[in-house]
């Protein structure tokens, strides 16, 4: 299957930095024998964010996409959604300060899975499938929907603590009648996931749980508005659920500015259950996906 975006692994090794991945069909190239990014060890003397000892570009095999609008080409963005053009690093393992795990940045060491949703992305080993609802792809988006119950999409790529899954989105379309959601998919395994939705009448957040074929049920949210009620409904927003082992924190942030984070302590019976692939959900909803990031 081709997919309509970029999807690329990146070296956990800060020795082997990680950027560009060339795909080729039917499997993942190596990485390239360039350093991308500095050493603790490496001069930086015109703070390029390139070791003064790399002879080549910083970004020597362009994709000629940037999804966050940062100058930086997602081939060699350290935080392809978030913009972030100094593409600083404090702890030099690939992975950019911005999209570090919150409060806790030795937490995620590398991006496993980045899909821009751009038409022009190389093919990989993995595809998306989804379980009902309608899922459009259009030049660097995927639309969902699903009405009147909810229906995910998700990366058959399996992911075990630690992890973070993050989409950014816009609810679009005309509000439907009662409630209507969006947002992270995580866990997904046979019968079972999780996710954390915003839900836009009432501007709340909520971790929500589909367990052994029964009903979805809320287990944690916030208690409060995450955003202002003024806000339009095109406005981009970005959820990320990230898993250390024992808890799951949802943090919500908008183009408007507002930003909220809660967690929610997982059972320790039930921690096998958010290891599964990670994906986008919509519940009575049309929404905007225009980028998926699996962090770990
Ligand atoms: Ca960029
Ligand atoms: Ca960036
Ligand atoms: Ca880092
Ligand atoms: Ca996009």
């Amino acid at each position: 299957m081709r997919l309509r975006g970029r999807i690329a692994p990146r070296s956990l090794d800060p020795t082997r930095p990680c950027f560009p991945d060339t795909t080729t069909a039917g499997g993942l190239s190596a990485h390239p024998a360039t350093p991308r990014f500095p050493t603790a060890a490496d001069a930086d003397a015109d703070a390029d964010a390139d070791a003064d000892a790399d002879a080549g570009p910083i970004c020597p095999a362009p994709v000629g996409h940037d999804e966050d609008g940062d100058t930086v080409d997602d081939a060699c963005d350290n935080c392809p959604t978030w913009h972030n053009p100094t593409q600083a690093d404090a702890d030099h393992d690939g992975l950019g300060d911005a999209c570090e795990a919150a409060g806790n940045p030795g937490l995620l060491s590398g991006i496993e899975a980045f899909d821009a949703f751009w038409a022009g992305g190389p093919t990989t080993t993995w595809s998306w499938d989804t379980d009902g609802g309608t899922w459009t792809a259009a030049p660097d988006v995927v639309t969902g929907s699903s009405a009147p119950a909810g229906h995910n999409r998700w990366l058959d790529l399996a992911a075990s603590s630690p992890y973070a899954v993050e989409v950014r989105f816009v609810p679009a379309g005309s509000e439907r009648a009662d409630r209507n959601y969006a947002g992270v998919l995580v866990g997904v395994q046979s019968g079972y996931f999780w996710f954390c939705a915003f839900e836009w009448d009432s501007r709340t957040l909520a971790f929500w749980r589909f367990s052994g074929g029964t009903y979805v049920n809320r287990v944690a949210g916030t208690g409060g508005t995450v955003e202002a009620t003024s806000r339009a409904r095109d406005l981009e927003r970005r959820i990320r659920v990230t898993w250390d082992g024992a808890s799951l924190r949802c943090s919500f942030d908008n183009a408007a500015g507002e930003s909220t984070e809660f967690s929610y302590a997982v059972p320790s019976g039930d921690r096998w259950s958010l290891d599964g692939s990670g994906g986008m959900r919509v519940y009575n909803e049309t929404a905007e996906f225009r980028s998926f990031v699996l962090y770990r």
